[in-house]
């Protein structure tokens, strides 16, 4: 426990226990170390956590195996064929909004290059690819009044090869990448736009829809809403409202989802036979101290304002209590005459409750939840009342909001099964990002797909969460929104310095490779097995692992302890030789003070 430490008195405590000095009665108080090292002494060491352990086993038979990209992150072609401009185009093209001032202008011009595409999908053996359509591009003024063959060909070309290849194409209709002409008219905020989704969707159907049998309305509404009209950077990059305007936008994309799930269903889905449904994101969190109340109710509220925002109004119907409550009563608080938080008519929640096929579900990392008081100031993290940070042990990545957390992933995956009754799963994108010097051997990246996928097998096979098909974000290193060509996610590495834009794969496809056509983790005891290389499971993946704030690998990270001890021993025998210099003196002293 803390105590009375010598020359610095109570002032610095060494304790496992912290002491109250002040109080007469001296209480003690365990500190989260206190926690810790019981927990050493009760496992004798340091057992591999149960939530590490690797599960052997296998999904589904059939497993949808897919990779993801997005059409203003690769296509480029930017003003091709009679494409219009998009927000994201404008967005890019103004200065200092993206990093480097990068823009999708070329990308990794996959408008030009459907052959390359498809062969790095072969090379992966995905069962399905996850692309979006530009909107501007089939339909450059955002309307029907003119339709762009040409750019509406594209597609047909890209699906044509997908389907002679045996991958089935799952096409997001909405990634960002508003018409700019709609924006000009108020975009995502005007509800007019509701309408015009309705009209561009119906198209694709009517032209598409015989092809295709996977689809997904709006990707990330948390980002469309929140990042782009709360934060303000993602296009359009509004920030100035952040207290309704993120709400409103949300409440419009709820509505056009609904809309656009009906229109299938009553007007394609007979005929042309497919499934559709919205992707959500979100990260897990968990209190910063697990031992704290608030802490853990914090935790609580940040899911419930990040999935729960677009979850809780599809699959259950309405918006969450959590989030009604809190925004009004802040909202009455500041002196608003009504919430900040729009209302829908009993109609409106029948008729966006249930217009799902299954949960496509975006996943990345988690994060630490303690509670903040943000008084009067109205904006959706002042709603949410709650701070987030990142546990330091956690790998880093390439982004700084993304560390390396793969536990996370199997308890969101058991929320959305018991929070929103167990509906089928499809993971439409996860994976991780690096930065600086390219290096083709991405161990990080091998490792964070074992691990997440491993996660999610559990939550499939122990836990009985519907999962229905997984997807790696992303196929290519493509354009990063606002961080531009810096951060990279692909399986494959795209060098933006060389005019033909080539594919190269890092070392991770031979990974993702083996564990799609493994179907998951075949158990090594049970001997060789045809879908590993050379038939056995030696190590696929080298474990990185933090030492000093820096990722090595494990030999690596051993050299760098053994020298540590080398250096801490010769520093203990110099603070040794000269306590004992000192004692000597000062025995010299002593007997020269009896002498004398
Ligand atoms: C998703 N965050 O966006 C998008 O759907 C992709 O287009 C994108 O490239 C990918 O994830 C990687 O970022 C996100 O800050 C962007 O938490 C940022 C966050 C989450 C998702």
């Amino acid at each position: 426990m803390d105590s009375f430490e010598w020359l610095n008195g109570y002032e610095v405590g060494f304790g496992l226990h912290h002491v109250d000095f002040s109080n007469t009665n001296r209480p003690r108080t365990p500190k989260y170390s206190a926690h810790f090292y019981y927990n050493v002494i009760k496992d004798n060491g340091f057992p591999t956590p149960d939530d590490e352990k690797m599960l052997y086993g296998h999904f589904r038979k059939d497993f949808l195996w897919s990779t993801a990209t997005a059409s203003y992150q690769i296509e480029g072609g930017w003003m091709s064929d009679g494409k219009g401009l998009s927000i994201w185009d404008k967005f890019a093209h103004t200065p200092l909004r993206v990093f480097d001032d990068d823009n999708g202008d070329v990308a990794c011009d996959s408008y030009n290059k459907v052959e390359e595409d498809v062969a790095m999908l072969q090379q992966l053996k995905v069962t399905h690819y996850r692309f979006s359509i530009s909107w501007p591009r089939v339909l450059p003024d955002g309307t029907t009044n003119h339709i762009n063959e040409a750019g509406l060909n594209y597609y047909h070309r890209l699906v044509d090869a997908l389907l002679a290849a045996n991958i089935q194409p799952h096409i997001t209709l909405y990634h960002w990448d508003l018409p700019q002409a709609l924006q000009n008219v108020g975009g995502w905020e005007n509800e007019t736009i509701i309408a015009k989704f309705k009209d561009y969707t119906d198209l694709i159907f009517s032209r598409l829809g015989h092809k295709v049998k996977f689809w997904i309305t709006i990707n990330e509404p948390y980002n469309i809403a929140n990042v782009g009209h709360g934060y303000g950077v993602a296009a359009p990059g509004i920030s100035f409202r952040p207290g309704t305007l993120p709400y409103i936008v949300g409440h419009n994309l709820l509505k056009a989802h609904a809309e656009v799930w009906h229109l299938y269903d009553e007007k394609y889905r007979a005929k042309q036979k497919g499934i559709i449904s919205i992707t959500i994101n979100s990260d897990w969190s968990e209190p910063r101290n697990p031992y704290k109340q608030e802490d853990i109710d914090a935790a609580r509220r940040v899911v419930q304002f990040y999935i729960g925002w677009f979850a809780h109004p599809i699959f259950n119907g309405d918006y969450s209590d959590t989030m009604k409550t809190i925004i009004r009563e802040r909202s009455l608080a500041a002196g608003l005459p009504k919430s900040r938080l729009p209302e829908f008519t009993p109609e409106e929640i029948q008729r966006i409750k249930g217009t799902y096929d299954y949960f496509g579900f975006n996943h990345y990392t988690t994060v630490l939840a303690f509670p903040v008081e943000y008084g009067n100031l109205q904006h959706y993290d002042a709603d949410r009342g709650a701070g987030t940070i990142a546990d330091r042990t956690y790998l880093d990545s390439g982004s700084s909001w993304l560390k390396i957390s793969p536990f996370g992933f199997r308890k969101i995956l058991n929320f959305i099964k018991e929070e929103y009754g167990n509906p089928p799963i499809i993971i439409t994108e996860n994976g991780v990002s690096e930065r600086g010097p390219v290096d083709l051997n991405d161990i990080h990246r091998s490792y964070y797909y074992e691990k997440y996928i491993n996660q999610v097998l559990k939550a499939y096979l122990l836990d009985g969460v519907d999962v229905r098909g997984y997807t790696a974000w992303s196929l290519m290193d493509n354009l990063e929104w606002a961080t531009g060509f810096s951060e990279r996610f692909g399986l494959f590495y795209v060098n933006q310095s060389d005019p033909k834009l080539p594919r190269v794969a890092k070392n991770s496809v031979k990974l993702y490779s083996t564990i799609i056509s493994c179907n998951g983790f075949p158990d090594p005891a049970l001997g060789p097995n045809d879908c590993l290389p050379e038939g056995k499971l030696t190590q696929i993946t080298v474990t990185p692992v933090k030492f000093l704030g820096m990722k090595l690998s494990v030999s690596d990270a051993e050299t760098g302890l053994n020298i540590t001890f080398a250096l801490l021993i010769v520093a203990l025998f110099g603070i040794l030789c000269s306590f004992s210099f000192c004692l000597f003196r000062r025995k010299k002293k002593l007997a020269s003070n009896i002498v004398s």
